[in-house]
């Protein structure tokens, strides 16, 4: 099995088959958390869409049930697409989402449980007020351009609020529809927030975050407490931004932090593949997770040849930095379950050019955590003002001895062949700045596979951390065509995917390297074997 699909996944979610996208509706009842997901039934590329079903009690292992939602009525008839869940009082769960209607307009929908006993919520039953939201003449919504309704949250004043995403021009929306019964939804007379120049707003996502701690909140808690999130998936660029402000409940309007960046460079849940996610508060764990889509990096053909295409990233929980700037996020505690076979590494001087072998460890699924210690940051290359686009600055460095820094590269060189001919580089730099140092994380792929029908792209992200107080930390999920990378335990994700040719199955090393001229110590480096999850 492994022979024929190297590149399936061990642990991260994926059905048997076909294509997937947008994680939908995620959310826990009754001690089951449910994950919905964009699914073709009929092949490995994006068609025919309809909600697949799977649940868990670990958020780990999942089993796979019928479709919940799929075309049957007029307002879905063409497509169901991507939406959120909300819990009513009475613990009454209710799914909104986008249909395709005849005529091929986006319209939103409601559908709930049709037996609420039923702790797996197989089949769910559709509103006949449908569609409940809809593009008029009058209400100038773009019917191309009007999808994705949020979980819904509930003022103080009792009335139900929802954004849906849209577009008028190049001005990214979030169009806010008010509600007393959840059936009957009125138009707000502007948006919840939005922003000119940034194209359609796929996926919002708006929810509060504790100013303090790393513990979620329900989504309708407002207040000196928390700051508000929003996101947006940004359909041009395909990346998933956020701004953290405040919500005005009584004006229904959000306003960014000042000072916050909000255009196509603003702050992103993941400076590599992750999209059209979306949280939800785990009100067993009082938590809130994040669900996000990992699209491949490879061909149509390829996808098509190995009959399937998409994996969901591990769940992360997220919190508000200390800084109130920006959102941390961690893999769930739960995929601990998995590791396996500790090997560790302490104290490990690594000179110029040198690499080490993290042996005894299925490097092709696998967790690593690693910390380094800089000595000397004295002769950290000056950061030229022009070098803005962290990207772009990963790939013109490169991660290769011939291109060396004095403060780095170094990193972990994963899912690398034997002979290093293939290898994934995730990697630190550390320049001098204007009036401080500036730390950049890179993920370089150009040497991931002799495969050249893969897009290979690097990606990269400055991080905010001050590294003569703090050890660089880098975390990696290893699982064979993916590696997700956790910069500074969390302030910045970077996810990948990768097709090795002969780093596969245990042909495959893990090893931490240094390319920079000055030594850094590895204070520490700890590695686990992954067991298989029993996903679908
Ligand atoms: N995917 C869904 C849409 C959404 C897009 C369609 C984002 O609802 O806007 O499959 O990936």
């Amino acid at each position: 099995h492994h022979h024929q699909q190297p590149h399936r996944t061990s642990y991260h979610f994926q059905p048997p088959k076909n294509w997937i996208n947008d994680p939908n509706g995620p959310m826990i009842y009754k001690g089951i958390y449910h994950l919905f997901y964009q699914y073709n039934p009929k092949g490995a590329v994006w068609g025919n869409i309809v909600w697949a079903h799977s649940t868990s009690t670990d958020l780990i292992n999942w089993e796979p049930h019928d479709h919940a939602i799929y075309p049957s009525q007029p307002s879905d008839i063409n497509g169901c697409w991507s939406g959120s869940a909300t819990i009513l009082p009475g613990e009454k769960p209710a799914i909104l989402y986008t249909g395709i209607n005849p005529k091929n307009q986006q319209v939103q929908n409601l559908a709930v449980p049709k037996n609420l006993s039923d702790p797996y919520l197989r089949e769910w039953v559709k509103s006949p007020n449908n569609p409940l939201m809809a593009p008029t003449p009058q209400n100038h919504i773009n019917a191309s351009s009007f999808r994705d309704p949020t979980t819904a949250w509930i003022g103080p004043d009792g009335e139900w609020r929802v954004i849906v995403g849209s577009k008028l021009d190049a001005r990214g929306l979030a169009v806010m529809y008010r509600s007393k019964d959840f059936v009957k939804w009125n138009q707000v007379d502007h948006p919840l927030h939005y922003k000119d120049g940034m194209g359609m707003w796929e996926c919002p996502d708006f929810f509060p975050v504790a100013k303090t701690g790393r513990k979620g909140v329900e989504t309708r808690v407002y207040g000196s407490q928390v700051k508000h999130v929003l996101k947006v998936s940004l359909d041009d660029t395909k990346h998933d931004v956020y701004t953290v402000g405040t919500y005005n409940w009584q004006k229904d309007i959000y306003i960014p932090n000042k000072g916050s960046i909000e255009s196509y460079n603003g702050l992103r849940y993941d400076y590599g593949k992750y999209y059209a996610s979306k949280t939800f508060f785990d009100s067993q764990k009082k938590r809130r997770v994040l669900w996000g889509w990992v699209n491949e990096s490879s061909s149509v053909d390829d996808d098509i040849k190995k009959g399937w295409s998409g994996v969901q990233a591990i769940p992360r929980a997220v919190w508000l930095d200390a800084s109130g700037k920006q959102l941390i996020q961690w893999p769930v505690v739960e995929i601990q379950k998995l590791r396996n076979n500790k090997v560790k590494l302490t104290n490990e001087v690594l000179k110029k050019g040198s690499i080490v072998e993290a042996k005894g460890v299925t490097a092709a699924q696998a967790d690593v955590e690693i910390s380094f210690k800089v000595e000397n940051f004295k002769k950290a290359e000056i950061l030229k003002p022009e070098w803005k686009d962290p990207q772009l600055l990963c790939s013109q460095k490169g991660t290769s001895t011939t291109k060396s820094g004095s403060v780095g590269p170094f990193g972990l060189l994963v899912l690398a062949s034997n002979d290093l001919k293939e290898y994934t580089s995730v990697s630190f730099r550390v320049f001098k700045g204007q009036h401080k140092y500036v730390v950049l994380m890179c993920s370089d792929q150009s040497r991931s596979s002799l495969n050249s029908n893969n897009d290979k792209t690097t990606y990269g992200a400055f991080l905010d951390v001050d590294p003569t107080r703090e050890n660089l930390s880098l975390r990696s999920l290893i699982d064979h065509s993916i590696v997700e990378s956790f910069g500074i335990k969390g302030k910045g994700c970077i996810t990948a995917r990768v097709y090795p040719t002969l780093a596969i199955g245990d042909s495959v090393g893990l090893y931490a390297f240094n390319n920079g001229t000055d030594s850094v110590t590895i204070t520490k480096l700890t590695a686990w074997s992954m067991k298989k999850a029993l996903i679908n």
